[in-house]
């Protein structure tokens, strides 16, 4: 049975393997809302019509200008608001690049991810990363960069450059992003989504769970991703990391149930998208992260650092695969009649 007519029933809702893009705000509500385990076997049952449910996606982040931001992202360690006291450095040399690309490649990660805390880089600071994309790419793995709000032509010259993805997330809902984020709006990073989507890059978007917001605010967040025409091929789902000093340092812990909720509710929305497990796994058990990954989320950041906190370590990453017989999923292959990588 192809996608197209392959569906499931669960309690009246018809789930089904094509990805649509025209869920109503009802439809994610209910689906939100079924029984955690009627709503884990239709992650489930989605999650095998397009992917080995076996395989997960490794990505390794690598910040390359940390700090000193002058956004005010309340979650966020390297605004130059808050007093975090994290090592902030400019844009790194090329060289120390490709060596953090080399490792992770050599260490098992197919996508080599470069973070920028910048507000939007100006032309003149995008030149050198463009030659990063490029280096990084020359070494065989995908690229991606996230560098905030784009400006009218920037898409493009990383496309030039071969770059693969694009990571840019809303966070949050509409409603509850003024809460957090002050200083540029929810349509200004719709605006940067649909440049990067113009130029034929791949879209990385996803958001924040635990900032304080409401169940009606992660509904709303997954529904804004879903109805995204096309869906964003990569969905990270963070959970806040609390960092001292920024003002969500003692926001109330999200509970897990919650969290593996919207990613279950994620992989049904999106069927064929990745869905990455992101910030938040060192606070996460073992048993935590399985059930993650068994409510549809395939991707994850590989490697010991993400921009400015700890990851699990790669060797208990690797200890977690085995004892789960889980797979690093491998490169995609190549397609040289473009420049960039086919899916
Ligand atoms: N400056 C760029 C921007 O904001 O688009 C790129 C880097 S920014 C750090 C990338 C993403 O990391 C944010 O959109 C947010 O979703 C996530 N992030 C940042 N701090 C976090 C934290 N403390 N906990 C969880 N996720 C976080
Ligand atoms: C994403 O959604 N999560 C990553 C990546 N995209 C750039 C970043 C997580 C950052 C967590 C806090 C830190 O390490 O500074
Ligand atoms: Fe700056 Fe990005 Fe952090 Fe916001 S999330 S303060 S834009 S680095």
């Amino acid at each position: 049975m192809s996608p197209a007519d392959n569906e499931i029933r669960i309690r009246g809702l018809a789930i089904g393997a094509r990805p649509r893009t025209d869920w109503t705000l009802d439809e994610v509500k209910a689906l939100f809302e079924l029984p955690l385990f009627d709503l884990l076997y239709a992650a489930q049952w989605v999650h095998r019509q397009h992917f080995d449910p076996n395989a997960v996606q490794c990505s390794t982040l690598l910040s390359i200008k940390t700090g000193a931001c002058p956004e005010d992202c309340a979650y966020c360690p390297q605004s130059i608001r808050f007093d975090t006291g994290i090592e902030t450095h400019d844009l790194m040399p090329l060289d120390e690049v490709r060596k953090a690309a080399e490792r992770a490649k050599a260490a098992g990660a197919t996508r080599f991810c470069m973070g920028a805390s910048y507000r939007g880089p100006k032309d003149r600071q995008l030149e050198p990363i463009l030659e990063m994309v490029r280096e990084v790419k020359a070494i065989g793995l995908e690229t991606c960069v996230t560098l905030g709000l784009l400006r009218e032509g920037q898409a493009e010259r990383l496309a030039e450059a071969g770059l693969d993805y694009y990571n840019h997330n809303l966070d949050t809902s509409e409603a509850f992003y003024p809460k957090i984020i002050t200083t540029r709006t929810f349509a200004d990073r719709l605006e940067t989504l649909r440049r990067v989507r113009a130029a034929g890059i791949k879209v990385c978007c996803g958001g924040i769970l635990g900032l304080g917001e409401s169940r009606e605010d992660r509904i709303s967040l997954l529904h804004v991703l879903a109805t995204l025409d096309p869906h964003p091929e990569s969905v990270p789902i963070n959970r806040l990391v609390r960092i001292p000093g920024t003002p969500l340092e003692n926001a109330t812990e999200l509970d897990s149930f919650e969290f593996v909720r919207t990613i279950a509710a994620a992989r049904v929305l999106m069927p064929a998208s990745h869905v990455r497990l992101s910030a938040g796994r060192t606070e996460f058990s073992e048993e935590m992260q399985a059930l993650c990954l068994l409510a549809g989320a395939n991707s994850m950041f590989y490697g010991e650092k993400l921009l400015t906190t700890a990851n699990p370590s790669t060797a208990d990453d690797d200890a977690l695969f085995a004892r789960l017989g889980l797979v690093r999923e491998s490169a995609p292959v190549r397609d040289e009649s473009r420049s960039a990588v086919a899916t």
